[in-house]
């Protein structure tokens, strides 16, 4: 029997908009297939949101998020702010405000890795054959939300690394009771040798961790876990690390799956799910129809299956993906020219295409 679900799109900057059309349009597509009743309505963000009401998180968005079942996102970013770090208004400070306001404290990233793409890698197919990592990035604490401070002569300035014991067991959980469902490993990525913040991660994570014994838990250090995700990537089968670590490590596994294009995740929490693809809002390929739109598809399968608990409709976006690589159709960013048949399509070929 059909669901009915109210979707928020929040399509943000930069290529935000181009993807989440595509998102959006897969979301029809199976409430059409399967007989489900999904209503959207849309909100602004970001530096959209700024323009808009000199807020990157007006009230109305947050009240329509509140209210809605689950929310697909695109980015924020705009390069003015990148290239003036004395603007106080800025667009990413909107997208951790709803993170910390619909307490989405589990960043849940899969590292999917598509066979076709394993040449679109700079790292060795032999290397990566095989690899299916399920990142846990903590997304309420951290360096992102400690005190920021700038001194008078603004010649000093501090972030404050800020972490509370509950913080790490709630997301702890969440990834041991993942890696239950999976292969039973799980290494947490901390810097304990340096980091009071980390010392009170691991020794958090070492206290839950007795209550999976089934579970076999590794402890490694940021760095290198940043070199072993490179080395040999298949040694990982779920990994939990804070905030500002899983962004960095994120993005160098985004390199494994072949392109930051291809890599989508789901926020989760108390309550409404957040699903958006892990890149930002890319604004030097803004409007050249150059986006990735397969990262807010599988968003979308993210959010069918861990926000509305509907597996068959999530795997058959995830088929529909993997056709159209076999295929041979790529979009710039996973373009490699020893595929063959091999075809480069723009935002719009490759959305409609699914
Ligand atoms: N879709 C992800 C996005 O828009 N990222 C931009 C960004 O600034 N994110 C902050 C963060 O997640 O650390």
């Amino acid at each position: 029997m059909g669901i009915k679900k109210n979707i928020l799109v929040i399509p943000g900057d930069g290529i935000g908009p181009e993807v989440t059309t595509w998102g959006k349009a897969i979301l029809e597509q199976i409430a059409a297939d399967f007989g489900h009743d999904f209503t959207f309505d849309e909100a602004l963000m970001g530096h959209a949101a700024i323009e808009a009401t000199g807020n990157p998180l007006p009230d109305e968005t947050l009240e329509k998020a509140k209210k809605s079942d689950a929310i697909l996102f695109g980015a924020v970013g705009h390069a003015m702010y990148d290239n003036d770090p004395s603007l106080k208004i800025r667009p990413e400070q909107g997208l951790l405000k709803i993170r910390k306001e619909l307490g989405l404290y589990a960043n849940l990233r899969p590292i999917l890795l598509f066979d076709e793409l394993l040449n679109a890698s700079s790292i060795k197919p032999s290397i990566l054959k095989g690899t299916d990592i399920l990142f846990f990035r903590e997304l309420t604490g951290d360096v992102y939300f400690g005190e920021k401070v700038r001194s008078e002569d603004r010649n000093t300035a501090s972030d404050l690394m800020i972490y509370h014991r509950y913080e790490v067991e709630r997301i702890a959980h969440k990834a041991f009771e993942a890696a239950m469902q999976r292969g039973k490993k799980l290494c947490s990525v901390d810097k304990a040798n340096v980091l009071e913040s980390s010392r009170l991660w691991r020794e958090t994570v070492q206290a839950i961790a007795k209550e999976y014994p089934e579970v076999t838990t590794e402890h490694m250090f940021i760095d290198n876990a940043a070199m072993q995700l490179i080395k040999d990537p298949k040694r990982f089968d779920v990994v939990l690390t804070a905030n500002l670590f899983g962004d960095i490590l994120t993005d160098e596994a985004s390199q494994i799956a072949g392109s930051m294009g291809m890599l989508a995740s789901a926020s989760i929490g108390d309550g409404t799910g957040f699903f958006e693809p892990i890149h930002g809002s890319a604004h030097d390929i803004t409007g050249k129809d150059l986006a990735n739109p397969l990262a807010s598809i599988l968003s979308v399968a993210l959010m069918l299956e861990i926000g509305f608990g509907l597996k068959e409709e999530a795997k058959v976006i995830i088929t529909a993906v993997d056709k159209a690589l076999k295929e041979g159709f790529r979009t710039n960013d996973i373009a490699d020219e020893t595929t063959n048949p091999y075809k480069v399509l723009g935002t719009k070929e490759m959305g409609k295409l699914l």
